[in-house]
């Protein structure tokens, strides 16, 4: 059996807090599935076409290779994207307390409404400060970003 992740989030714009997760779901999973979903609790800095891109390109640069799909999902709930691929995993990082309180609600209806179970991965203790929030501040006011995101965001957020 093919064994089936997805590792969602709004990725505005993925950080290499994000990649680590990425990276690491990918060594446990046959297949891991990146899903930028459209978060409406947050107001977006990209559109998603542009963050599906971002993610693209900075996991060819970062070698990460061979068993990721990227893709986005904005038509009804995140678990139907997981039926209509054969997953029965999602992927989340938890940085904080507040991220467990945040996602532990979404892992129990999750769950309940289609058998789908979540794995909390622990942050790598370099990115555990990092956020696409932070990162979207620090541009706006004309600071240094590239310590928290791929190359690839860097020259995004550079040229923009
Ligand atoms: N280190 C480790 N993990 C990190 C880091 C970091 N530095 N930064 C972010 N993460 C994790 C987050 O904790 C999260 O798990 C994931 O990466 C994505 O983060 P974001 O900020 O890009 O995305 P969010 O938090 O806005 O999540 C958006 C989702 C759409 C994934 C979420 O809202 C969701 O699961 N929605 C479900 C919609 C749905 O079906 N609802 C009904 C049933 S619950």
């Amino acid at each position: 059996m093919n064994r089936i992740a997805v590792v969602p989030g709004s990725f505005d714009p993925v950080t290499l807090g994000h990649l680590d997760v990425i990276e690491r779901a990918a060594r446990l999973w046959d297949e891991v599935h990146v899903v930028v979903v459209h978060n409406p609790d947050k107001s977006a800095l990209l559109p998603i076409a542009q963050r599906v891109a971002l993610i693209e390109r900075s996991i060819e640069d970062a070698g990460i290779v061979g068993n990721i799909v990227i893709a986005s999902w904005s038509v009804g709930l995140l678990v139907d994207y997981c039926t209509d691929v054969g997953a029965h995993v999602l992927v989340k990082g938890i940085r904080s307390q507040v991220d467990v309180t945040y996602e532990t609600p979404m892992a129990i209806v999750n769950r309940h409404l289609a058998d789908v179970e979540t794995v909390f991965l622990l942050p790598n203790p370099a990115n555990a400060h990092v956020s696409s929030s932070l990162v979207r501040q620090v541009s706006a006011l004309g600071g240094d970003v590239s310590p928290y995101v791929p190359p690839a965001v860097h020259e995004y957020l550079q040229e923009t």
